[in-house]
C-alpha cells in the first residue's frame, strides 16, 4: 500500500473504532505516568512510552518506544553529542511542558502528543490532534508514523536532492537510495536519503530530522490538505525537532547536530573535466593538453572505470596506461590532479592474486548471506562482492586499499554505485535479507542499513585518506548519503540527462542539497545521457560555473562535451563563463569556509537571506552565490526576453555601477549573447583575484576588491575574505588570513576600511586593487590612511573610482571625499 493510502485509513478508522485502526495502525493513547529527567521527560502511554527531550541548544529529540523498551541509541548521522542546556519541566491537568531557550514542548496527555511552540506562543510544530503517533508491526519489523498539522501557507524544503521543485508541500516522497540512471523531474527515490525538512511559514522556520535509515518516506500534503506526514518500514520514530526562526539558524543547528563539510582543498573549487571514459592514456594526455592550449582554466581530469583492468577496482589495465604514475605526475606538473573512480564492489575473483579481493576474503571484509555465504552481485566486474562498511575494522581495510593511488600522486576518489548498484535482480540493490555486522556483534539485515551504505562507503574512504595523508584534505565525491555525508564527501546529481529540463532541474536539486548539509555539490555539466546542442552546452557551463563543484563529465556513447568542441564562439562564452569562476575564487573559497564553519550552503535560495521574501518562495530558478551575488541564469531555449526578479534592497549588475532596485515588475533583460546575468547586493565587498589557468599558479597582481555603494548611495557595506595553503591542516593550528572588510558611505563620503582579523598565512597578493562602483561624483580627494594619494582613476562614463592600496595585508582605510 502506498505511504499516503495509510493514514487515511486510519483517520477513517478512528472515528469507528478508537486507536487501533483497522489498517492496523497502533496510535498512541492518553498520557499515564510521567517520569522527568534531567533533559526531559519520558511519558507512559499503556506499553508504550514517548520521550521528549532536549538534545542541544535548540534541538529537541522526540522518540517513541511502541513496547516501552528503547532501543540502544546509536547513530549514523548524529555527531554532536547531546549537550542538555537549562530545561524547564512543568505540568498541569491537561499537558506537561519542557522549555528550553525559545522553544517549548507541550506534550499533551489526551491523546499523547507533541507540540512546540516558541515562548511566544507561537505555533511550530503539531501533532495532528487526530492522528496522535502511531506503530504497525509487519514481516520485517515495525512500521512507524507521525502526523504533523499543516498550515495553509506553510512551505516545505529539503529532503537532499529530490526532483522537482523545491518547495516540496504537495507532493509525497520516499527515501531508498537507487541508481536512478536517467531519472526525470518525477523520479522517486533518487541517490540519497537525506530525511531532514525545514518548514517555512510567513519568515519564520523550524526543521526536522528523522533518523531513521530504513526505507522511509514523507507526504507533504498529497494524502491530505490538512496533514503532513513521515514514518518508515522499520526501525523507530526518533526525530529532532530543530529550532529557527530564520531558516539558516535550522541548517546552522543541523549541521551542528549531524556535522558540516570540512574545508574542501582549494583544487576541488576548480573546473574538473571528466567523461566515461578517458582512455587510454595517450586520450588523457590529450585532453589535458587541450585544457591547456585552449586556455580553459581547470584543475582536475577524471578517470572513470575504463582505466582498470576488467573493472576490479584499485586496479589499472597497464595495457591502455603504460606508464600510469608517470601520467599522473605529468599532468601535475600541469596543475591538474588525477581523480581515480574506485567502485565498492570488489571482483569476485578467487585465485587470481586480485589483492582487493584477496585482502578482503583474509579480513572477513565481505558482506555475507544469512546462510553464511557470501552475498555475490553481478556489477561493472561481473561477480562481485560488497565490503561490510558497518565494521570499524572493514572501513579501515578499505582505507588501506588507497595506500597505493595516494603513492602514485592521484588526488581524489569517486565513489560511484553505493546506493549499492547490483544488475539484474529485482530492485536493483543487495538483498534485503544480506546481513551486516555491527561493531557489537549484533548484525542488521539490508533493508537496515542500505540507506547509510553508501555514506559508510564515503567515510570509509575519507578516513582512510586521512590516515594515508594526514596532512592533506581528502577529496571524496560520493552519489548515495544518508543524513550527515558532508563530513565525508562532496556529491553530485548522478546520470542526468543533456535536456533544457535537466538544466533547469540543476538549482533547486543542488539548493535542495544545500539545505539539507550537502552544500558540497554539483552536477553532470552538458547533462550525463545523451548529446547537448551547442546552446544547451553553452547554458550548462555558464550555469556549472557558479555551483559548488564544477565538473564537466558524459556517458560513453555521447558526443564529446569539452568546452571547445563547437566552434570558437561557444568556446569564448564557456571559457568567458569559466574565467570569472576563478577571478571569483577567493569570494568561493571564503564562502566555502562559512560553510565548513556554519553549514550555510554556497549556493542559497533567496529566503535563506531574506526570509520574509514570500515571492521567492517557489522560485526554483535563481539563487544567491554566497551572500552577496545573486545568479539568475538562463535554463530556457527560447530566446525572448529574460525576465528577473531581484531580491530585496538594490543591486548592481555585475562589475558595472547600473543599479537595481526590486521591483514588483521584473526586469526584463535580452541574455543574447552576454553570459549568466549575475547582480552584486548594494553594499558588497567582493574580492577577486586575477585570472589563472589553474589554482595552484600564483595569480600576477593585486588582490581585487570590488567595493558596490550601498542602497541610496549612503549606508554601509562589508566584505570577508578567508586564505589559506589550501590544501593541508594547518588552518587548524592557527596558518590562516581572515579579513574583515567594511565601508561606510556618507554623502560627503566614503570611508572604506580593511581589518585583520586573523594573521597566520601569507597570501600571494601583497597590494589591493579598490573599484569603487556607483560613484556619482568625481571625489576631491583620495586618501589612504589619512594621507591625500595620487594615482587614482575617476571614470565618469562607468561611475567607479580604483586605486591601489599598498602592502594592504594589515589595516588600512581609504576614503573618497568629493
Ligand atoms: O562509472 C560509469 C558511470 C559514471 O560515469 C556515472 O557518473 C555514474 O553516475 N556510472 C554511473 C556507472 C554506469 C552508468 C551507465
Amino acid at each position: 500500500m502506498k505511504a499516503w493510502g495509510w493514514a487515511a485509513c486510519a483517520l477513517l478508522a478512528w472515528g469507528l473504532a478508537g486507536p487501533v485502526a483497522a489498517a492496523g495502525w497502533h496510535h498512541l493513547g492518553d498520557a499515564g505516568r510521567i517520569e522527568r529527567r534531567a533533559d526531559g521527560v519520558v511519558v507512559h502511554s499503556g506499553d508504550a512510552r514517548v520521550q521528549v527531550s532536549v538534545h542541544a541548544d535548540g534541538v529537541f529529540r522526540v522518540r517513541l518506544a511502541p513496547t516501552g523498551r528503547f532501543e540502544g541509541d546509536a547513530s549514523w548521522a548524529v555527531a554532536q553529542a547531546a549537550d542538555a542546556p537549562r530545561v524547564t519541566i512543568t505540568e498541569d491537568r491537561a499537558a506537561v511542558r519542557v522549555e528550553s531557550g525559545d522553544v517549548v514542548a507541550i506534550v499533551h496527555r489526551a491523546p499523547l502528543r507533541v507540540d512546540f511552540t516558541g515562548r511566544d506562543g507561537r505555533m511550530l510544530l503539531a501533532d495532528e490532534a487526530q492522528l496522535p503517533m502511531a506503530w504497525m508491526p509487519s514481516e520485517h519489523g515495525t512500521r512507524v508514523r507521525a502526523w504533523k498539522s499543516m498550515p495553509a501557507d506553510e512551505h516545505y524544503y529539503g529532503l537532499g536532492d529530490k526532483a522537482g521543485p523545491l518547495d516540496r508541500r504537495g507532493r509525497a516522497f520516499a527515501m531508498w537510495n537507487v541508481d536512478a540512471y536517467a531519472w526525470q523531474g518525477h523520479s522517486d527515490p533518487l541517490y540519497k536519503s537525506i530525511p531532514f525538512f525545514i518548514g517555512l511559514r510567513s519568515g519564520v522556520a523550524y526543521g526536522v530530522f528523522f533518523d531513521n535509515t530504513h526505507r522511509s518516506s514523507f507526504d507533504f500534503g498529497k494524502e491530505s490538505d490538512d496533514f503532513f506526514s513521515f514514518g518508515a518500514q522499520g526501525g523507530t520514530l526518533d526525530y529532532y525537532f530543530i529550532a529557527g526562526p530564520q531558516p539558516a539558524k535550522v541548517i546552522e543547528r543541523y549541521t551542528a547536530l549531524t556535522g558540516r563539510t570540512p574545508l574542501p582543498p582549494l583544487w576541488s573549487l576548480g573546473f574538473q573535466q571528466s567523461r566515461y571514459s578517458y582512455n587510454p592514456e595517450s586520450e588523457v594526455r590529450q585532453i589535458a593538453r587541450q585544457l591547456r592550449e585552449h586556455r580553459i582554466p581547470s584543475d582536475a581530469i577524471y578517470l572513470d572505470i575504463d582505466y582498470q583492468q576488467g573493472y576490479a577496482p584499485f586496479t589499472v589495465d597497464r595495457a591502455q596506461f603504460p606508464h600510469f604514475e608517470q601520467m599522473i605526475a605529468d599532468l601535475r606538473r600541469d596543475g591538474l590532479r588525477t581523480v581515480l573512480i574506485t567502485d565498492l564492489h570488489i571482483k569476485h575473483d578467487p585465485g587470481k592474486n586480485y589483492a582487493a579481493f584477496d585482502s578482503g576474503v583474509r579480513e572477513d571484509a565481505f558482506i555475507r548471506n544469512p546462510d553464511g555465504s557470501l552475498y555475490i552481485g553481478e556489477v561493472w566486474p561481473g561477480d562481485a562482492v560488497f565490503p561490510d562498511f558497518t565494521l570499524t575494522r572493514v572501513r579501515d581495510w578499505w582505507g588501506g586499499l588507497y595506500r597505493d593511488f595516494t603513492a602514485m600522486g592521484a588526488a581524489g576518489y569517486w565513489n560511484d554505485m553505493n546506493e549499492p548498484s547490483v544488475f539484474n535482480v529485482p530492485g536493483n540493490t543487495m538483498s534485503l535479507d544480506a546481513v551486516h555486522r555491527m561493531d557489537d556483534g549484533s548484525t542488521r539485515d539490508h533493508r537496515a542499513i542500505h540507506n547509510v551504505y553508501g555514506m559508510l562507503n564515503a567515510r570509509a574512504t575519507y578516513e582512510g585518506l586521512l590516515k594515508l595523508q594526514p596532512t592533506q584534505r581528502p577529496f571524496v565525491l560520493t552519489r548515495a548519503a544518508y543524513a550527515g555525508a558532508q563530513r565525508y564527501a562532496a556529491t553530485w546529481t548522478g546520470d542526468n540527462t543533456a535536456s533544457w529540463h535537466h538544466l533547469a532541474q540543476s538549482t533547486p536539486n543542488l539548493m535542495s542539497l544545500g539545505l539539507s548539509g550537502m552544500a558540497l555539490a554539483g552536477d553532470d555539466v552538458g547533462g550525463f545521457i545523451g548529446s547537448p546542442p551547442p546552446d544547451l552546452l553553452t547554458r550548462w557551463f555558464q550555469l556549472g560555473a557558479f555551483n559548488p563543484v564544477f565538473r564537466n563529465h558524459a556517458a560513453t556513447d555521447t558526443r564529446p562535451h569539452e568546452a571547445w568542441v563547437d566552434g570558437p564562439e561557444h568556446e569564448a562564452l564557456r571559457r568567458e563563463a569559466i574565467e570569472l569562476r576563478y577571478r571569483l575564487m577567493p569570494y568561493l573559497y571564503t564562502a566555502a569556509e562559512e560553510n565548513a564553519r556554519t553549514g550555510l550552503p554556497i549556493m542559497r535560495p533567496v529566503f535563506l537571506a531574506y526570509p520574509q521574501a514570500e515571492a521567492f518562495y517557489g522560485n526554483d530558478r535563481d539563487f544567491l552565490f554566497g551572500g552577496d551575488l545573486f545568479i539568475a541564469p538562463v535554463v530556457d531555449e527560447r530566446l525572448d526576453a529574460h525576465a528577473v526578479s531581484l531580491p530585496p534592497g538594490a543591486w548592481y549588475a555585475f562589475g558595472t555601477s547600473q543599479r537595481l532596485v526590486a521591483a514588483k515588475e521584473p526586469i526584463r533583460i535580452d541574455p543574447r549573447p552576454q553570459g549568466t546575468p549575475v547582480y552584486a547586493r548594494a553594499g558588497a565587498i567582493i574580492p577577486m583575484q586575477p585570472l589563472v589557468q589553474h589554482t595552484g599558479q600564483t595569480p600576477k597582481g593585486p588582490l581585487e576588491l570590488q567595493v558596490y555603494l550601498p542602497d541610496a548611495g549612503v549606508g554601509e557595506c562589508r566584505g570577508a575574505l578567508y586564505q589559506d595553503d589550501g590544501e593541508s591542516f594547518a588552518y587548524r593550528e592557527g596558518a590562516l588570513l581572515r579579513v574583515a572588510y567594511g565601508c561606510e558611505a556618507t554623502d560627503a563620503s566614503l570611508a572604506i576600511e580593511s581589518r585583520i582579523e586573523h594573521d597566520g598565512f601569507a597570501p600571494w597578493w601583497r597590494d589591493a586593487q579598490v573599484t569603487v562602483f556607483g560613484v556619482t561624483r568625481r571625489p576631491a580627494a583620495v586618501m589612504v590612511d589619512g594621507q591625500s594619494v595620487k594615482g587614482w582613476r575617476h571614470d565618469a562614463s562607468a561611475r567607479t573610482v580604483v586605486l591601489t592600496v599598498p602592502q594592504a595585508r594589515r589595516r588600512w582605510r581609504v576614503e573618497l571625499r568629493y
